[in-house]
């Protein structure tokens, strides 16, 4: 039985995976390589440092790791900025019905993101309210597609992963929820990946699927 879910951030619960774009892509272009949202797609849930060495793949130039430390550092400040803008009116309606209905149904919620700046994005929207518990990018030494940050939002919550659901907009994130023995949703483009057990359009399609239909 389905006790909780534990959703990702950026791409499921609020689109800053726009602002992760435009960021990375200041930082592609300075240095002339190509990036566009095909590229953007492979960064999804992908931890920051890993995301820079992807984006530098596709580059001959060499960099030192303190070169990139600079790169990745440039890239946070720029996608701080865009953050630091950001309100409560940043949640969609649909996310908020989703996430209300959820709660008055008694299930447990938790956030299960690969971002360090999870917390700059509940204080800006507001959105901590909704949540018993928070796993992000902070407290985790593995990035998805390893299973510790979702492993370590069910034992937050006091659940087991069985009892759980991952919702996840990356393929990387569906094999993170994967390996960690939950029951998988994907939006966005992670609806397509062959690993989803559960493609939905929007949030509030989550309240329909099998497992969660009263
Ligand atoms: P930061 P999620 C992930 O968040 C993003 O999808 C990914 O693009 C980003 O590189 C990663 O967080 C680290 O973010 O640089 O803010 O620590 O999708 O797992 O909520
Ligand atoms: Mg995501």
């Amino acid at each position: 039985m389905i006790k909780g879910i534990i959703f990702d951030l950026d791409g499921v619960l609020l689109f800053t995976d726009k602002y992760h774009y435009m960021a990375w892509k200041a930082i592609a272009d300075k240095f002339n390589i190509p990036f566009d949202e095909k590229v953007n797609n492979r960064l999804r849930g992908v931890s920051r440092m890993e995301s820079l060495n992807i984006i530098l793949s596709y580059s001959d130039q060499k960099f030192s790791e303190a070169e990139k430390e600079v790169m990745a550092s440039e890239k946070n400040e720029l996608y701080r900025e865009y953050l630091k803008k950001m309100t409560p009116s940043d949640v969609s309606d649909d996310t908020r019905y989703a996430l209300d209905k959820l709660r008055a149904r008694g299930l447990k919620l938790a956030i299960g993101s690969s971002s360090k700046n999870t917390p700059l994005i509940l204080e800006k929207t507001d959105m901590a309210k909704y949540f018993h518990a928070v796993s992000d990018g902070n407290n985790i030494s593995r990035g998805k597609p390893d299973p510790e940050v979702f492993l370590k939002a069910a034992d937050y919550l006091n659940l087991q992963p069985c009892e759980c659901i991952v919702v996840e907009d990356a393929e990387s994130g569906i094999d993170a929820g994967t390996a960690g023995g939950f029951l998988t949703v994907g939006i966005g483009c992670a609806a397509q990946y062959e690993k989803t057990k559960r493609p939905i359009k929007n949030l509030t399609e989550l309240l329909t699927i099998p497992e969660l239909s009263e």
